[in-house]
């Protein structure tokens, strides 16, 4: 008898800093103890990126860092940090691993491969109250049913998941993809100051609406490129994070071109690689991926491809209205019926208003806090970040353009 399976894609749980988008602790930890209750045999599987070790600080003395090698003693650091600011979740986790008829899989993502450290692993094991029910490892299988995080079928953040460890001056660190030193070396400064752009779907709106950040962005990513072939190995012979991927150019220009590191899609280069494979299922199987922010379900044949979308604080900005609206976030059961597995997405759906775009990118900050205090999330108040300082003008300039548009055309009609 298989067990139930419940599917979150990308929480991403971070420091509660600024630089943290996941608010959604309220609603993660209810939909957990949902499960908690039951006496099911339940297996919990976080699709990477479960924790978001990449935009976590080191703070010391209130000041914060991105360092780029991570050794075991900076990745327990930040752990601390993230059990600390998202505590409502990880006491739900505990709740939820203290029957044994429950499993909790952490699988690795291109943002947490720090819980592949044996002494985080410890960790987890110590804050959750088990070891027998507590699993991290790449994928998740079951006959018919294939769960990985998806970072492998995206050429800028794959991380080598079979060679989590490299060695610099003696210290055992881990092994990132290429991007991810040049996020934590370059872009958290500018994530620091622009915290809530990035929460902003699509991208190309984005961009487009928004050309000074599309600019810095550009240029800090062309310059991080240039700099890695003519100056850093030069600069860092010795140092093996400053290696620059084989077959990157092709996929840099490209993405330079669409304005940043952003993550590509994830489920063409998928099908291709497993082009004949697919094909060839005589019955159903399902794939499950993360990575991409997206809610996607595909089929192939008897196949069907799954991405969950993320559990980060997000918004669809539309393009005529101006206004973002908070996505909704998603999970998906699944079980075994005969052959084939049924699955069942669930939503949670947001009930936040929206924000102004113009509004939200002059005072991004305070847009961030007002966004965690409607979740009802209350961050760490050791963990730098800004207070709001009000909620008035949320709306201010929508309603000031309409208000003009309104006067405009009543002109026009007068005439
Ligand atoms: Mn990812």
């Amino acid at each position: 008898m298989h067990p139930k399976i419940i599917v979150f894609g990308d929480t991403e749980l971070g420091a509660g800093t600024i630089t943290d988008d996941f608010i959604a602790d309220v609603e993660l930890s209810k939909v957990i103890r949902k499960y908690s209750k039951t006496k099911e045999t339940i297996d919990m599987v976080f699709n990477g990126d479960t924790f978001d070790y990449l935009k976590c600080p080191v703070i010391i003395n209130k000041h914060s860092s991105y360092p780029r090698h991570i050794t075991s003693k900076i990745s327990l650091h930040k752990t601390k940090l993230i059990f600390s600011a998202h505590h409502e979740v990880i006491s739900a986790m505990r709740d939820f691993a203290k029957n044994n008829n429950h499993q909790i899989y952490f699988l690795y993502g291109n943002h947490d491969p720090d819980i592949k450290f044996p002494e985080v692993q410890s960790l987890f094991y110590k804050e959750l109250k088990s070891k027998k029910n507590i699993h991290f490892q790449t994928r998740y299988e079951r006959p018919g049913l294939h769960i990985e995080h998806g970072d492998a079928y995206d050429v800028l953040h794959q991380v080598q998941h079979d060679d989590h460890f490299i060695t610099y001056r003696g210290n055992k660190i881990l092994n990132l993809p290429y991007v991810s030193y040049g996020l934590m070396d370059k872009f958290m400064v500018i994530k620091e100051i622009h915290p809530f752009l990035e929460r902003i779907k699509p991208e190309s709106e984005l961009f487009r609406h928004h050309k000074e950040i599309a600019k810095i962005i550009t240029s800090k990513s062309a310059s991080y490129f240039m700099k890695s072939i003519f100056y850093y190995p030069l600069r860092h012979f010795k140092d093996p994070t400053y290696t620059l991927p084989k077959g990157l150019f092709e996929e840099f220009i490209h993405r330079a071109r669409a304005a940043g590191f952003y993550v590509g899609s994830v489920i063409p280069l998928f099908k291709s690689k497993n082009h004949d494979k697919l094909l060839n299922h005589d019955h159903q199987n399902v794939y499950i991926l993360g990575h991409r922010h997206d809610y996607v379900i595909d089929s192939v044949g008897k196949n069907t491809i799954m991405h969950p979308d993320t559990w980060r604080d997000e918004y669809i900005l539309d393009p005529k209205t101006k206004l973002l609206k908070p996505k909704d976030k998603h999970y998906i059961e699944l079980q075994k019926k005969g052959h084939d597995w049924k699955y069942k997405v669930h939503t949670v759906k947001s009930i936040r208003p929206s924000f102004d775009f113009n509004y939200v990118t002059k005072n991004e900050v305070e847009a961030a806090n007002i966004a965690a205090a409607e979740e009802g999330y209350v961050p760490p108040r050791n963990h730098i970040r800004h207070k709001p300082t009000s909620t008035k003008g949320r709306f201010r300039s929508y309603r000031e353009n309409r208000a003009k548009k309104k006067a405009a055309s009543q002109k026009n009609k007068l005439k």
